[in-house]
């Protein structure tokens, strides 16, 4: 921290502490722009206060309308992402949670430990992904906050019980059962259009407790009756069995890439990347960085692996998960 900062700064910075609403934090951290004195010294601690502003804008866009009195309305969507948890009584979705988060939801040998959708933050390299731990669906009865709730996630776990056999057939029911609720829960082929994003969601189903002796029928059974319409993924979240491939697929489930934006004569920061929807162009990232940027494009150059070191690329050029671009406006 630059030592010779007004003491207006320091006064401001310090209601940022305070901020209740995404964006409360916004307008603090625009004033702070504003009110830093602009030379070299500064000149980092600008850079991370417009990387801060444009990260809030990015996730503050994302951030579904929900209406006030709903019960998932206290849910903020924060980090690269949201994953629901799905799952009937006892399958280990709060244990799952506790074992990919390190955090600790209340897990419970009796069905309804988890009364209210809670939020997590998993880590996954260099990004944070938020996951929900949420009340049980029950067979014929769906807690209307599912669909819900799950209308406003990028991806969905749903967690089975391997030592419970009528797991299978009660996950058909919930398909079907959140079908007529206008949400589909579709596998990684199954390819979604924009416009179905609302309600179409890509889904990986976790077979929990494979520690279990004769865990490995019950799991045949669930292949059987699931076929290859949803992938399907053996853990045990209580010894960690497949937990950190779970990971990289929960990362995947978000169809996302992360991207990194460079000074020109800079090194990229390889601790900050934007997360970009896949799919994205160069004038994307612009865009998520700062909007003037964006409207006062003129060229960028990208580095990709060993092969592409600086090429001058133009708005439309197609980035991938690694990236790393120059913005020239
Ligand atoms: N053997 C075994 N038991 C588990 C595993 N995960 C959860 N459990 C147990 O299953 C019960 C329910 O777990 P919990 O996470 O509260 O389930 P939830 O109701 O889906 O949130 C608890 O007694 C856990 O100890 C696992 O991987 N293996
Ligand atoms: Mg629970």
């Amino acid at each position: 921290m630059p030592a010779n900062l007004p003491p207006e700064y320091i006064e401001t910075e310090r209601k940022l502490k305070e901020a209740k609403t995404p964006q409360e934090k916004l307008e603090i951290l625009e004033q702070l722009l504003a009110i830093v004195p602009k030379h070299k010294g500064t000149e980092k601690l600008q850079a991370l206060l417009k990387t801060k502003i444009s990260k809030l804008r990015q996730e503050m866009q994302r951030r579904p309308q929900v209406a006030r009195h709903s019960p998932i309305a206290h849910l903020e969507k924060s980090g690269a992402g949201r994953v629901v948890i799905l799952g009937s009584p006892n399958s280990g979705k709060s244990m799952l949670i506790k074992s990919l988060t390190g955090a600790n939801p209340e897990v419970g040998d009796y069905p309804f430990t988890t009364r209210i959708p809670a939020p997590y933050m998993m880590r996954y390299e260099n990004i944070q992904i938020q996951l929900i731990d949420t009340p049980p669906y029950l067979d014929d009865d769906i807690p209307p906050l599912i669909p819900e709730l799950t209308r406003t996630a990028d991806g969905v776990i749903i967690c089975l019980d391997l030592t419970q056999l009528d797991e299978a057939a009660r996950l058909e029911n919930f398909l079907e059962e959140m079908k007529k609720k206008k949400v589909e829960l579709v596998g990684e082929k199954e390819p979604i259009a924009l416009a179905e994003r609302a309600y179409k969601k890509r889904t990986l189903i976790v077979a929990n407790k494979c520690d279990v002796e004769g865990s490995e029928i019950a799991l045949e059974e669930f292949r059987l009756l699931l076929g290859d319409r949803l992938p399907l993924l053996p853990v045990s979240a209580w010894r960690g069995d497949g937990l950190s491939d779970l990971k990289t697929r929960i990362y995947n489930l978000l169809e996302i890439i992360r991207v990194y934006s460079k000074a020109p004569g800079k090194k990229p920061d390889f601790d900050e990347p934007f997360t970009l929807r896949k799919g994205s162009s160069v004038i994307d990232m612009a865009r998520a960085i700062h909007k003037d940027l964006a409207d006062n494009f003129k060229y960028a150059r990208l580095w990709r692996g060993k092969t592409i070191q600086g090429l001058i690329v133009n708005r439309d050029h197609l980035l991938q998960e690694g990236d790393v671009v120059e913005i020239h406006a």
